[in-house]
């Protein structure tokens, strides 16, 4: 693959956070670096173990294969590899390849010495699945009230948890964060279209300004958050809404036990209605 002549430029030595020179270098377009290694091994290794478990269970049909974390009753201590172990050690490998991932992201923005934006905003994915399988359940006492790794199964887990709090939909952090997913939506679909609008002119014609784009929104709606602005808007958005999420399976279990339609009792409680 022929080298583009910006990467070419920018591939360089240095930027690593550890081991120096080791691992420092490309295959293909990836790359590769420490955390290239440590991502590759553990995700290849996790994978492995996802077989190797499917193999002692009933069924080889992607949709019902499920590997489950220990029984409730097993509480937070290792599992044999039958009932539990497997989900163990996997959710390390998970942990592990997630991180590096990040790490990576890390080396690769210090090389090109651009801001830690991307690893930054990945952290706060990491950030909800670590809420869900360690953080959740470390509180609670017990691995068991995580979620098990099927593709049907992890479903049945949220509906099940979902209603032991009766309406989830009552869980006001669940709200804050259903809020913030859809005002993403709607602010990537406002941006995507603003671009292409500006962009795609007829044939022979040229390429609007970010200026037309301001003055699209301020004709329209009286105001614009500029080019630059939508871009913070967005990553804020998006961040709340994976921060908001897990903050709400924080309230639902450790700080809170119990129907979230009466959670709200206090409210209609208040004097002035
Ligand atoms: Mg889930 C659905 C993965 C946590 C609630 N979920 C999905 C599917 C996919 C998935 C199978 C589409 C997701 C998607 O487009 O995301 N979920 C998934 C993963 C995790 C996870 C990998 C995780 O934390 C490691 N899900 C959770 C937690 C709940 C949850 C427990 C709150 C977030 N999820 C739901 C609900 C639904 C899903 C509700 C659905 O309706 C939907 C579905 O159809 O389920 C059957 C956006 C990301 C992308 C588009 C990037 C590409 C991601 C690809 C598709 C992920 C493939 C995962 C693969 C099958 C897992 C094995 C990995 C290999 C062993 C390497
Ligand atoms: Mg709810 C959670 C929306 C109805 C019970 N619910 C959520 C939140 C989100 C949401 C706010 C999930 C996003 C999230 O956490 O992402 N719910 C939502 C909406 C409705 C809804 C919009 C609706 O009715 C319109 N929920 C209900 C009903 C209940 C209910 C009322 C069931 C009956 N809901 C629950 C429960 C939970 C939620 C229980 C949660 O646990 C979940 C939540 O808040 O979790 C924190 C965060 C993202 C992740 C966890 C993914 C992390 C990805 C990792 C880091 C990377 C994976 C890489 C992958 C393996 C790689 C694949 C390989 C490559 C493709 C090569
Ligand atoms: O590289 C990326 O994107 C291209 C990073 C990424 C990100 C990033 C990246 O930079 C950012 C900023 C976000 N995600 C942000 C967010 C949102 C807001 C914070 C939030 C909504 C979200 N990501 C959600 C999700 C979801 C959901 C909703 O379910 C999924 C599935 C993803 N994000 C997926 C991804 C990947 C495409 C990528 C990414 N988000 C991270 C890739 C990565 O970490 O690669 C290294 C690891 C592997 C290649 C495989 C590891 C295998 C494991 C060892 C075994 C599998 C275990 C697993 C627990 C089984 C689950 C089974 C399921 C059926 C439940
Ligand atoms: C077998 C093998 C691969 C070996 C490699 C050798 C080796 C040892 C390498 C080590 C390094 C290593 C560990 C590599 C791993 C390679 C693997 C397995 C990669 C998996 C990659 C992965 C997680 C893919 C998932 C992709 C996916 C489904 C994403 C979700 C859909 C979305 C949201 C797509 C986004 C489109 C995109 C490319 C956006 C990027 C982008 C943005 C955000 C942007 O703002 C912008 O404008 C400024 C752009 O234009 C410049 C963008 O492109």
């Amino acid at each position: 693959m022929a080298l583009l002549s910006f990467e070419r430029k920018y591939r360089v030595r240095g930027g690593t956070l550890i081991g120096g020179d080791l691992f420092d270098f490309w295959v293909g377009p990836f790359y590769v670096g420490f955390f290239g290694v440590t991502t590759a091994i553990s995700a290849l290794l996790g994978t492995l173990l996802i077989f190797a478990s499917a193999s002692q269970g009933p069924t080889w049909n992607p949709w019902l294969i499920s590997i489950d974390p220990p029984p409730i009753e097993a509480g937070l201590a290792a599992a044999p590899l039958n009932q539990g172990g497997y989900w163990q050690i996997i959710t390390i490998c998970a942990l592990i390849a997630f991180s590096s991932w990040a790490l990576r992201q890390v080396e690769i923005s210090r090389k090109l010495g651009i801001g830690y934006h991307v690893p930054i905003a990945f952290s706060f994915a990491i950030f909800a699945y670590a809420t869900l399988v360690v953080i959740r359940p470390l509180w609670l006492g017990a691995w068991g009230h995580a979620f098990p790794y099927g593709i049907f199964t992890h479903l049945d887990w949220v509906s099940n948890t979902g209603y032991s709090y009766v309406n989830f939909h009552y869980n006001p952090l669940h709200m804050v964060a259903i809020s913030f997913f859809f005002t993403t939506c709607l602010a990537l679909a406002l941006h995507g279209s603003l671009i292409l609008s500006a962009v795609n002119v007829p044939k022979g014609e040229a390429v609007k300004t970010p200026e037309h784009e301001d003055t699209y929104f301020r004709d329209f709606i009286g105001y614009s958050i500029g080019t630059l602005g939508i871009h913070r808007l967005g990553l804020l958005l998006a961040l709340n809404a994976g921060f908001w999420s897990a903050a709400c399976m924080i309230l639902a279990g450790p700080l809170y036990q119990g129907s979230f339609i009466e959670w709200w009792d206090w409210w209609r409680s208040i004097p002035i209605w």
